[in-house]
């Protein structure tokens, strides 16, 4: 299938890239670099060194004998993105195109203004591209669970039925998210649904949890294959953080109690998730929801399983303890349904003791990179 990748800079748009074009799909991979000129402009740099597209999709092509297309612009801008799906005329598109950290997007006005029209203006044009010059291909949207929030009650699929007064209907599932990063994947859904309605478009929009993890299949041992890992408050996840505090001897920045519960999977299980969906088409007409996690953990779960790995590999790793920059629950409820990618055939690498002995290994071979100036600055959720 002709696979376009947008947003394939990022840290998992490069992943995916790969994965789909070892497995023989053509792929195209389009980014216009906002990630890295973002944690450039923040001094938020990751840890290892991540050459530019161009250049890892001539290694990509050295290394499996595959070719991986880069285009390189903005694709807020109609020109830009018209002129790449007119060339490509995908079948697939993944959609990994949008400012993707919660914490950046609560810094300040500017940057909460970037969010927003970054990422409606890009899913927008998607959609419109998508009508004019690509009706019948199906698109890929990465959501994320903190669409949700944390509610009270058991949080279904995508979907809820409602019944009132002897009536019923199926809704999408209420959102209630906790950042405007977040808020801006509940009003892609919701646009989405808008246009599933009355073109017809096929959709597969996919809750993803936080994503830890460094190897895949495709870039085993070549740095410059690894995807852009950050450690840094804005755009590092929570896990990868601890690991590469962990093997910098900083105190886990645990925030607030630690009771915040998500759900979790390792990037090998992204790229599984994306490969199915895409393999298994929504229908014309059908916004498909898929919960895209394999355990749930809450924040002191994971501080404590990152202390005893540093214990088994020799560091001596203490738990801080942080008031809570961010305004979320931190002791909660959280019960998701998870079970429309398992029926796809998901096979989940769950975080096993040999799991991240192996990342917190691996981050060792890399410890005089780290900057441990970058690890917390307190951006914090106030008015
Ligand atoms: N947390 C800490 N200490 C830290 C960093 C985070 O206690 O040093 C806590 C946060 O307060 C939060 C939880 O860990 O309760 C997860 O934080 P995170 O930074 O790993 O995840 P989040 O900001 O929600 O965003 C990440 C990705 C985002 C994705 C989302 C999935 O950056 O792109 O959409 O995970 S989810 O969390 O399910 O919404």
């Amino acid at each position: 299938m002709r696979v376009l990748v947008l947003g394939g800079d990022g840290y998992l748009g490069w992943p995916t890239a790969m994965h789909l074009s070892a497995r023989g799909h053509e792929v195209m991979a389009v980014d216009n670099y906002l990630r890295r000129n973002l944690a450039r402009e923040t001094d938020c740099e990751i840890l290892f060194e991540t050459p530019n597209l161009h250049q890892r999709a001539r290694l990509w092509h050295q290394h499996a004998g595959r070719e991986i297309a880069v285009r390189l612009g903005d694709l807020a801008e109609w020109p830009f993105i018209a002129s790449v799906f007119e060339e490509f005329r995908p079948e697939a598109i993944v959609h990994y195109a949008e400012q993707p950290s919660a914490p950046y997007s609560m810094l300040d006005r500017s940057a909460a203004e970037l969010t927003l029209k970054n990422n409606l203006g890009v899913t927008f044009n998607v959609i419109q591209a998508m009508s004019e010059l690509a009706a019948d291909a199906h698109l890929v949207k990465l959501g994320t669970m903190g669409e949700y929030g944390t509610p009270n009650i058991d949080i279904e699929e995508g979907w809820l039925t409602v019944e009132h007064k002897g009536r019923s209907q199926k809704f999408l599932y209420p959102r209630a998210a906790g950042s405007l990063y977040h808020t801006t994947k509940v009003l892609d859904t919701d646009l989405l649904w808008f246009y599933v309605r009355v073109w017809g478009l096929r959709v597969t929009d996919l809750m993803q949890g936080p994503v830890y993890g460094l190897e895949t299949e495709e870039n085993a041992g070549i740095e410059a294959l690894y995807p852009c890992f950050a450690y840094d408050e804005l755009f590092g996840t929570v896990l990868n953080r601890f690991i590469v505090q962990a093997v910098a001897g900083y105190p886990l920045t645990v925030y607030g109690k630690g009771g915040q519960t998500r759900g979790y999977l390792n990037l090998k299980d992204t790229l599984q998730c994306i490969r199915l969906s895409i393999d298994s088409p929504a229908a014309p007409g059908e916004l498909r929801i898929f919960n895209q996690f394999v355990e749930t953990f809450s924040v002191n779960d994971l501080a404590e399983k990152v202390r005893a790995s540093g214990a088994r590999l020799g560091l001596d790793v203490r738990i801080g303890r942080l008031a809570n920059p961010r305004k979320e629950m931190e002791e909660h409820y959280y019960n998701p349904a998870h079970t429309g990618l398992l029926e796809l055939g998901l096979e989940p690498h769950p975080l096993t003791d040999e799991v991240l002995d192996g990342m917190v290994a691996l981050v060792q071979r890399y410890s005089n990179r780290i900057v441990p100036d970058r690890i917390f600055r307190g951006v914090a959720w106030r008015k």
